[in-house]
């Protein structure tokens, strides 16, 4: 295979309902869509879900534009490549900025699959026909509305709720959730809102069968974890401090967590996602896949990397129509009873829908030179 354009697209989706952070509310999101265009004539999509804020990592979208546009980009472009490692050769001088790694690697997985005429859940070796569905809900303005949310939730048959804590809205909000939900499926993820000072409030979260708390401690910690780890009963789940399948290695072996979030953005790809899959499939540590709010193409890779069968726990892949009013690709990416089918045809398994793509698009970068060193 050999790339000679690439096509990148800063792509903007206006949210159902604007999420509130720490530091912002957002009413859409911004995203790069990056297309591959082969030597044959073949073409990949792919996506780059970077928040546009460096607040869950230091990537931006900008970064990631820069880095696609300025680095990887030329560095793949006019080179031959015969396998998905071969393509990551191609780039392996650059450092971090696994979120504009993901996108470009995306695309080629999406064209080389479609090249085999084989779906990209089987070159990957997935093994289920459905994943099964859980939703992320953000620290809302009061009870009553975060209530709503799950019980709106539960009703269509989504099968774990995870809630976001930080100081303030944890131990009570967890407390009265479990009181009206006895048997749900149930974890919290604190992106790194707490630290040891805080070992005592997290341990009162043991009281209410939590599946895990994920990312309790900073985003580049794993010592600390293990020291956490130690102290709590529920499982610690990691997912800002596991960047590859070496970061997961050594936390399995400190201890840091009995769990890990695979996010293929985080994870510079599919390639690293299933390399850390494969890693705690041999290692008995349950896995469940992650997401970053993404449109139709990236949702359906992270679709394609759960259907592995290390994938034991419900993930954060929901249907789209959680976020999006009209995802940019058919057929929309929904869950029925909790549950996502994964299609079997050729690529990614969603096809991008262009007139929706270019109304979306606010700035477009072709590039087609040749390559350069790196
Ligand atoms: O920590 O999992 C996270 C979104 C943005 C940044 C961090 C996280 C999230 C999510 C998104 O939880 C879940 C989803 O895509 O539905
Ligand atoms: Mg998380």
């Amino acid at each position: 295979m050999r790339i000679d354009r690439i096509e990148l697209r800063l792509v903007r989706l206006p949210l159902v309902r604007p999420f509130q952070t720490s530091s912002s509310r957002k009413a859409h999101l911004d995203h790069i869509l990056i297309r591959a265009v082969m030597a044959d004539g073949q073409q990949g999509w792919g996506e780059c879900a970077s928040p546009s804020d460096p607040f869950y990592c230091p990537e931006t979208v900008e970064t990631c534009w820069h880095i696609l546009h300025d680095f990887l980009a030329p560095m793949c472009l006019w080179r031959d490549w015969s396998s998905i490692e071969e393509l990551v050769g191609l780039y392996r001088n650059v450092k971090g900025n696994a979120f504009a790694r993901s996108g470009l690697e995306m695309a080629c997985w999406d064209a080389l699959s479609r090249d085999q005429g084989r779906p990209l859940h089987e070159l990957l070796g997935g093994t289920r026909a459905e994943i099964l569905s859980g939703v992320s809900l953000g620290i809302e303005r009061d009870l009553p509305t975060l209530f709503d949310r799950i019980d709106q939730f539960v009703a269509e048959g989504y099968r774990r709720v995870k809630l976001k804590i930080g100081p303030g809205w944890d131990v009570e909000v967890v407390r009265k959730v479990r009181e009206r939900h006895p048997s749900l499926p149930l974890q919290v993820d604190a992106n790194s809102a707490y630290t040891l000072d805080d070992v005592e409030t997290l341990r009162r979260l043991d009281d209410f069968d939590l599946l895990l708390i994920e990312q309790p401690l900073a985003h580049d910690d794993i010592v600390d974890h293990a020291r956490l780890q130690r102290a709590l009963k529920t499982p610690v789940c990691l997912d800002e401090s596991i960047h590859s399948a070496a970061d997961a290695r050594k936390a399995i072996e400190l201890g840091a967590c009995k769990v890990i979030n695979i996010k293929v953005s985080r994870l510079g790809g599919l390639l690293e996602a299933r390399r850390v899959h494969d890693l705690c499939l041999e290692r008995g540590i349950p896995v469940w896949c992650g997401g970053m709010h993404e449109f139709g193409i990236g949702r359906a890779a992270n679709l394609a990397i759960a259907s592995l069968p290390g994938f034991t726990l419900p993930g954060d892949v929901s249907g789209s129509d959680k976020y999006y009013r009209r995802d940019l690709v058919e057929p929309p990416i929904l869950a029925t009873r909790g549950a996502i089918a994964v299609r079997n045809v050729p690529g990614l398994g969603a096809e991008p829908i262009l007139e929706r793509i270019d109304e979306a698009t606010l700035r477009t970068a072709i590039l087609d030179a040749g390559p350069t060193k790196g």
